[in-house]
């Protein structure tokens, strides 16, 4: 697929191409483990599923078709395996910069399990480029962005956060898992790896897990694509299939999901029962300017603090009916979390409160529906 195309034309045909024998349209689901081969060590490019497989292959082509500055990409079993496949490139001793308000998976894979090898993360403010650039050290092997972040919302800045990696030799990390493919594009603002949980908007449907890394770099590439296979978290070639078939309508989603959730920001900012939105698409976004700039879209996650007490909160999410209760996000139908209690519960307490991830906090993910549907589910609810 030419990258002079347009974005929706370029997911609709990513990855794809008419299977050679049949010409069957989709790629086939090659359910092997292992490929007979004519004699030790000759085959024709496939040995082992773990190393390599055609439906795979196909869903890693897409993924570096659809994130705009990628050269290679790589499928995982998950978006936590994706990213241990990037500290699995670290040694003990090597410090890694993380933006203080991560996904609660991604720092409890830091604070639990890479930290007892002795790895060193430091959790700081982003949005507070002196703090960054003082942390910065030449032991500092990565910066790790999260932009948009879970669930506060924050607005990291790439650019800057590239020229302090680049400054320490370290490399950077973005998760663009908020913002989707569609949205921003942290390689061409100077990242070294971007990271998805495929698990949200690239699946988009809800039913399954999976992770993406892309890269612009081929030695990059060939260090982390060895992880992979060495380490061996890679998808079921099911899973690649049905990713396949689900970036194809990745355009479609986004503009939709983008929409809704700027009807739906717009709605809460302005009911007298709601005390803080957090959205990057509102002016009163502390980084709204920023977020234009690195943003091509603001996608469909909000979060908002009810006012009132635990209790109002319980009684607003006993009365939504089109919203359902549920972590995760990203999937075509709406969604509401309660940080606190839900995907963050591991974030350390006083983490947690100083971030604003409190008790009244809700985070959604505004699906595809109508908007006005989901509105009058908010508006009842409130009421
Ligand atoms: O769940 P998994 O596919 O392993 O992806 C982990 C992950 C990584 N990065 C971000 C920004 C994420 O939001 C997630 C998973 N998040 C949720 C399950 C959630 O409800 O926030």
């Amino acid at each position: 697929m030419s990258s002079d195309h347009k974005i929706k034309t370029t997911v609709v045909h990513a990855g794809t191409e008419p299977e050679p024998r049949t010409g069957a349209i989709m790629t086939p689901i090659f359910l092997t483990s292992t490929y007979v081969q004519e004699a030790p060590g000759v085959h024709k490019g496939y040995d082992y599923s773990r190393a390599d497989n055609p439906t795979r292959e196909a869903h890693e082509k897409a993924l570096t078709q659809i994130e705009r500055g990628a050269t290679h990409a790589l499928a995982f079993a998950s978006g936590l395996a994706a990213e241990q496949a990037i500290l699995q490139t670290l040694n003990s001793g090597d410090r890694v910069i993380v933006c203080d308000d991560v996904y609660g998976g991604t720092g409890r894979l830091f604070r639990r399990l890479f930290a007892k090898y002795n790895i060193d993360f430091q959790f700081v403010d982003m949005s507070d480029i002196n703090l960054v650039k003082k942390t910065a050290t030449p032991n500092t092997k990565l910066i790790w962005v999260e932009s948009p972040t879970n669930p506060t919302m924050k607005v990291i800045d790439i650019g800057v956060m590239s020229q302090i990696a680049k400054s320490v030799g370290a490399r950077l990390v973005v998760d663009n898992t908020f913002a989707s493919p569609i949205f921003q594009s942290p390689l061409l603002m100077g990242a070294d790896i971007v990271i998805h949980s495929s698990t949200k908007y690239i699946g988009g449907h809800s039913d399954m897990i999976g992770g993406a890394l892309m890269v612009a770099d081929k030695a990059l590439f060939t260090e982390l694509k060895f992880v992979q296979f060495a380490a061996g978290a890679v998808p079921s070639p099911f899973e690649s299939f049905m990713f396949l078939r689900s970036i194809k309508t990745l355009g479609i989603r986004m503009e939709q999901h983008a929409k809704n959730a700027m009807v739906v920001a717009e709605f809460l900012e302005n009911h007298p029962k709601v005390k803080n939105v957090f959205y990057p698409g509102l002016k009163s976004h502390p980084q709204y300017e920023l977020a234009k700039k690195q943003m091509s879209g603001f996608s469909g996650m909000l979060s908002f603090d009810l006012k009132g007490d635990y209790d109002a909160v319980l009684k607003f999410l006993k009365k939504l009916k089109i919203f359902a209760l549920a972590e995760s996000l990203g999937g075509v139908e709406s969604l509401v979390n309660h940080p606190e209690k839900m995907t963050h519960a591991s974030v350390p307490e006083e983490l947690r409160k100083k971030l604003g991830i409190g008790p009244n906090m809700l985070r959604l993910s505004i699906g595809i529906e109508d908007s006005s549907d989901l509105i009058a589910d908010l508006m009842q609810a409130l009421s």
